[in-house]
């Protein structure tokens, strides 16, 4: 049995609280707070972080890690990031700038990024179809990262897991590379 812990990030609103519910086992752990930050339209806000477990198919152990979408948060990032053997990012194609958006995390992420495998879930694409998925492979392509970028809807669990599946079959293609 093996246990990987995976980081789960994204803009306020993304749905990182809500990924999390859809799959864990154990009642998540949550540190949402009535919303004191009257920019963002949310009437609760994740100011520390959720955690939440599953147990794969196949017996391996997944525990997410929530973070806070906030950049002012950012120290959290790197805390939270130790350990961890992969990164999704959640995106909101609802937000005014989500290509900034995603440019604010692969270059909050940029050290860990390096070496571990991460997936982008992109939200809300069905009502706010623009940018496209190609735009958003066309942004990591600028700052030479090349990741999967999955159209997802959060609130369901198939959505959630085929992010983590996606996660974690780039994992094991790259430890099989590294014994090759
Ligand atoms: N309509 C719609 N709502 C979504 C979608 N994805 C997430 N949501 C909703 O957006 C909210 C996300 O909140 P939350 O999980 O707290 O976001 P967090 O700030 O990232 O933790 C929830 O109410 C979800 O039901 C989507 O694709 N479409
Ligand atoms: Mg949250």
């Amino acid at each position: 049995m093996k246990e990987y812990k995976i980081l789960l990030t994204g803009t306020v609103g993304a749905g990182k609280t809500t990924a999390i519910e859809r799959v864990s086992e154990t009642p998540p752990v949550m540190t949402d707070v009535p919303n004191s930050d009257t920019s963002i339209d949310k009437e609760c806000t994740t100011v520390g972080l959720d955690f939440g477990q599953l147990t794969l198919d196949n017996g391996d152990r997944v525990r997410l890690f929530g973070t806070p979408g906030q950049a002012r948060f950012d120290f959290l990032w790197k805390i939270l990031i130790r350990n961890a053997l992969g990164v999704i990012v959640l995106m909101d194609n609802s937000r005014p700038d989500p290509l900034g958006d995603l440019s604010t995390y692969t270059q909050g992420f940029a050290e860990a990024l390096r070496t571990l495998p991460c997936v982008i879930g992109v939200g809300r694409l069905d009502a706010h179809p623009v940018p496209t998925l190609d735009d958003y492979a066309e942004r990591l392509a600028v700052t030479g990262l090349v990741f999967p970028i999955l159209g997802v809807d959060v609130r369901s669990r198939t959505d959630v897991i085929l992010l983590i599946d996606t996660l974690l079959m780039q994992l094991e293609a790259d430890m099989r590379g590294e014994t090759e």
